[in-house]
């Protein structure tokens, strides 16, 4: 049967900000307060998109969500007519307003965690929507996600949705982002390993001392519960605490994987060689092909500063892999001198394809959290929602739509003004009949 993994990437919202909201994710701080750019932030996530396309890939695309968010505001007390919620919020603090706005939705590594249903017991694919607890900008996220992502995979044959975890620290999960598979091809069962920042309720914790680790152990197990995985193709590792206070927040900052390869700088785990043995045990014949990347050759703030690990490694039709790197792996000198040494070595990484997505990435975004994998079988394939498939037509649609609807550019103080929350409103009101997604949104009667 044949067989893919998709990518489903998040387009960026009208709002798209830099509001400093992420403490321990570095790019998202030294930005705090810049001048963003939402058309420019949109086309490039767009464009990636159709690079993928063009490769070859299946590319699917996920709606932001609606922002300002008045229904959350209206939650923290702020009341009257729209203008006046704005406007109160924006003079209580404007860091609330802009957490109510942020575009933050568009990381879609971190909107939910997917099984393939090679992986699963009862042969679905399983999505559980991430509760991103860690951070109230994104803590209101898993609501529209859970929408968004039932009505993208509607038919209950093939999908199975899961309520996002209990909204508490000791269930703190970041959806995808902490969670990779290996496989030998995408409809072979694949053994998935999760990684977590913390073990919240053991006595011995050994978690980072500077910036909060925000997946935790109990999340995990939790989730490979919920999506019957078996025990005996799970793997759950502890990210190193030393990685987390350097600033790398998710695992998908310091490690990619891709079927029977992991591309991993040296330092990402705790107790690597326990992981990896592990790792290939579990993966039984398949021979685990590993791609270490020493300190010495890129020292880890140049790995986190780059985001070198954040590229995408995708598998093209002629079989080889390519890295979709960030462009700014292209401008750090030991990234620059590593990838050019990579592509001399004999591994399956045959090409490097450099994408600029750098609005997305001053708030701490590269190419991999752009992106939501889906390895799914043809009638998996067929079964989703045809209007999301990027192709040539959806393509130059959305470019006209971003054209039609965003702004050139945005700051903190623009966030009050009621015209930017009609004109977002316009935009999401239209989109979610050019991906026939229903009403999805709170603003189109949708509860919050
Ligand atoms: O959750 N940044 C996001 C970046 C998410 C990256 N995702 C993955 N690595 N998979 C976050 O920290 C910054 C928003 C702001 O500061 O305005 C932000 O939310």
């Amino acid at each position: 049967m044949a067989q893919w993994e998709a990518n489903f990437d998040g387009l960026v919202g009208p709002t798209h900000h830099y509001g400093g909201l992420s403490y321990g994710n570095l790019a998202s701080q030294q930005h705090a307060q810049a001048i963003s750019y939402p058309k420019q932030a949109a086309l490039q996530g767009l464009h990636k998109m159709h690079k993928l396309s063009e490769l070859g890939l299946m590319q699917g695309v996920i709606a932001p969500q609606e922002r300002p968010a008045i229904a959350v505001l209206r939650q923290l007390g702020f009341c009257g007519s729209e203008t006046q919620v704005l406007e109160k919020a924006y003079q209580a603090d404007p860091l609330l307003l802009a957490a109510c706005s942020s575009a933050s939705s568009m990381w879609t590594a971190n909107a939910a965690t997917v099984s393939p249903s090679a992986d699963t017991q009862d042969g679905r694919i399983h999505f559980t929507p991430a509760n991103l607890v860690s951070k109230f900008h994104r803590a209101i996220e898993p609501n529209t996600t859970a929408r968004l992502l039932a009505r993208t995979f509607a038919d209950e044959q093939h999908f199975c949705h899961h309520h996002a975890l209990p909204a508490t620290a000791l269930f703190g999960d970041e959806g995808a982002a902490n969670h990779t598979r290996f496989c030998a091809g995408y409809q072979t069962p694949g053994v998935e390993m999760f990684v977590y920042g913390r073990h919240a309720l053991a006595h011995q914790n050994l978690a980072p001392q500077r910036f909060p680790a925000r997946q935790t152990l109990e999340a995990s197990q939790a989730i490979a519960r919920l999506h019957g995985l078996s025990p005996a193709r799970t793997v759950f590792a502890a990210q190193h605490p030393t990685v987390i206070d350097h600033g790398a927040f998710h695992n998908d900052v310091i490690a990619v994987g891709n079927q029977n390869v992991l591309f991993y700088h040296e330092q990402a785990f705790l107790e690597p060689d326990k992981v990896l043995t592990e790792l290939q045990h579990k993966l039984g014949d398949t021979p685990l092909h590993l791609i270490k990347v020493t300190a010495a050759a890129v020292p880890l703030n140049d790995a986190i500063q780059s985001y070198l690990f954040n590229s995408q490694l995708v598998t093209l039709k002629n079989n080889h892999m390519a890295l979709i790197a960030p462009s700014d792996c292209a401008t750090i000198p030991s990234v620059k001198a590593y990838l050019e040494y990579l592509l001399t070595l004999n591994t399956p990484i045959k090409t490097v394809h450099y994408i600029d997505v750098r609005q997305s990435m001053r708030n701490g975004g590269g190419p991999a959290c752009l992106r939501l994998r889906v390895a799914m079988n043809a009638a998996e394939r067929a079964a989703t929602n045809p209007a999301c498939w990027l192709n040539e037509g959806l393509y130059q649609r959305l470019n006209q739509w971003i054209h039609k609807h965003y702004s050139e550019q945005l700051t903190l103080n623009d966030l009050r003004d009621p015209a930017l929350l009609e004109e977002s409103r316009r935009a999401l009101d239209e989109l979610t009949q050019i991906l026939n997604l229903g009403s999805v949104y709170p603003f189109q009667g949708a509860t919050y």
